[in-house]
Formats: structure tokens, sequence, C-alpha cells
């Protein structure tokens, strides 16, 4: 029996043993981790169990159409539960989690539900597949194995997962079983067109100032394989932009022809820089994120740096610069 096997046997138990389920994402949650938590509370709810699902903050206005989204609360509004049984959803290390950790009660019992190669192990069970391009693959697969129908709700959940983390079915993580997924959810009724113009085409007027004012900052290394763009807490205060219009910008730079690694410093705090790495086909970012304190994926990772954007481009120039050395000697 496989590892994967193993734990999805595990799973199956804990949700099975257990009636009252707090169910979380991410900071800053993306696609996937809102269409995982959703899925999970449709998966939940269709086995009789009591749900709570929360995120750190509102979830983003692009999300609000999928099946069940304002039942979602918002723990920067809500009062605190205390809750004994908790499923994470697309968090690669506790800390993800952000200030939903107070909702945590102490020595709670925790289903660790990922895809990230950084992922630390942090649950009582987890069930976490590398290899898979989402969340919500890992999800599918597990609903699979629990021999339960997929229901038209839980499947545009899943599906929005897959569309966004694989970028809409064009990076590499786009596999013969991630599509033989979207397949059978568009069985369901999922409308791949509506849902492709929600997620990935709509853009909103803030992200569009945004757009204009950060394209200017673009910088190339010496050697053109790295492009690099700043966004300020003025440029996000003055165009009115919210966390989740900085989301794609990184690709700008990681899209110019020539570079392999695009960056994007986003000025959090005076003092405090969320860096988030794209790279083509050669350097491992999520190796230079983890030497950083951060993590993700092999193609796309990111860290956060204590210091200014300056001191942070110096850092990461640095780390790069062996990055590429160890990528040229393999
Ligand atoms: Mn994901």
């Amino acid at each position: 029996m496989s590892d994967f096997t193993v734990s999805l046997q595990a799973a199956e138990r804990f949700i099975k043993e257990n009636d009252r389920f707090l169910v979380v994402n991410h900071v800053n949650p993306d696609g996937d981790a809102t269409g995982s938590l959703l899925a999970m509370g449709w998966l939940l709810r269709q086995l009789g169990k009591q749900v709570t699902l929360v995120n750190e903050g509102p979830t983003p206005e692009k999300f609000m159409f999928l099946p069940g989204a304002s039942d979602i609360l918002d723990a920067s509004k809500a009062d605190v539960q205390k809750h004994d049984v908790v499923i994470t959803c697309d968090c690669a290390d506790k800390a993800r989690v952000g200030q939903i950790a107070d909702w945590f009660a102490e020595g709670c019992q925790l289903l660790n539900i990922d895809h990230h190669p950084t992922n630390d192990g942090y649950g009582t069970v987890n069930l976490v597949r590398s290899e898979a391009a989402a969340t919500a693959e890992v999800l599918y697969d597990f609903i699979q194995a629990m021999k339960l129908p997929v229901s038209k709700e839980t499947a545009v959940c899943l599906y929005t997962g897959l569309l966004t983390d694989t970028g809409g079915f064009r990076y590499s993580n786009t596999t013969s079983h991630v599509m033989g997924i979207a397949s059978s959810l568009l069985s369901t009724g999922v409308e791949p067109g509506k849902v492709a113009e929600r997620v990935l085409e709509t853009i909103t007027k803030p992200y569009l100032a945004l757009l204009t004012r950060v394209l200017p900052t673009i910088e190339f290394s010496e050697s053109g394989q790295v492009a690099s763009m700043a966004v300020s807490l003025s440029d996000m205060l003055e165009t009115g932009a919210a966390d989740e219009d900085t989301e794609g910008l990184v690709n700008y730079g990681r899209n110019v022809e020539g570079v392999e690694v695009g960056i994007l410093y986003k000025q959090k705090a005076e003092n405090q820089v969320k860096v988030s790495l794209r790279s083509r086909e050669r350097v491992d970012v999520s190796a230079v994120a983890k030497s950083l304190g951060g993590g993700g994926h092999v193609r796309a990772a990111g860290c956060t740096i204590h210091g200014t954007i300056e001191e942070a481009k110096r850092i990461l120039s640095q780390k790069l610069r062996e990055a590429f050395q160890k990528g040229e000697k393999s």
C-alpha cells in the first residue's frame, strides 16, 4: 500500500470519527485555497457534519460567486471560536493560517490537506501529495477514495482550484490526471467559460491603476535572466488596490523573453517586504525561498524579508547568484 493510500485512510477516519469541524485556509487566499475550503465544507455537510469555515480576512470578491462563499466567516470581524478539530487546506506550514491560529483549541486534532513540497507535516493527520497541481486535486482524490458523489457545488469549487493553480491549465503541473479530473468535474454541469471569466479574465480598476505604476519599476539583472518589480505601501494606498490585486504581477517580469526568474517585491510594512518568485525552467525558487524562511513550489515560491525593498533586493540578488551557479552545475 502506498504512503498516500495510508494517508487517505487516516484522513477518512479523521472525518468519520469527528462531528464538528473548523475548516481554514491560508492568508490572502487564492483560488485553490478558497475552492478547497468550500469543497471541504460541502463534503462535510454532505456527511451530516457541523462545519465552520473561516478566512483570516474577507474572501476575495472574485471568488464570491462560488457556492457557499457567503458562509465563510471573516476572522478579523468575528468573535474567536475555539475548535478541537481543525482541517487546514493549502497551507504549507501552520503559520500560513495567520491570526486564525487563535481559533485552534490547545492540543486540537488537525488534518493537513495540501500539495506544497515544502509542507512540514504539521498535522495530526497529513494528506499531502507534492506532485498534485492543487489542493483541489488532492481533495478530489480523497472524495473518490471515500466513494462519495461530487455535487455540482463541490465541482465548481474544485474546478476553480485546479484552474487557478495551473494558471488556466497552462503550467507544467497540468498533467493528464488534472485534465481527467477537470473533465469529470465539467460533466457535473460546471461552466468553464463562466469560471474562467470570473477568476482569470476580469480585472478591477484598482488593479489596472496599480499595474500602470508597477510596470515602470521593472529592472533586469546584468545577465538579463532576472526581472524584478516593486510595489510600495504608497502604491497600494494611492491606487486603492487590494492584496489580491498584486497577484500575477510577478509574471510580467518572468514572461519577458530570456528571463529565467521573475521577482515581485511587495512592501507590507515600513520594514517588511513580501517577495514572490517565479522561474521558467532551471532555477528551483522553492529552495531559494526556503533558505530565507519561506516556501512554495519549484516554479512559484515566496518569502518575507525584514528590511526595506532595497535590502530585500540585495539579499535576493546574492541568493539568486548562488542558485544560478547551482543550476549550471547540475
Ligand atoms: Mn494550491
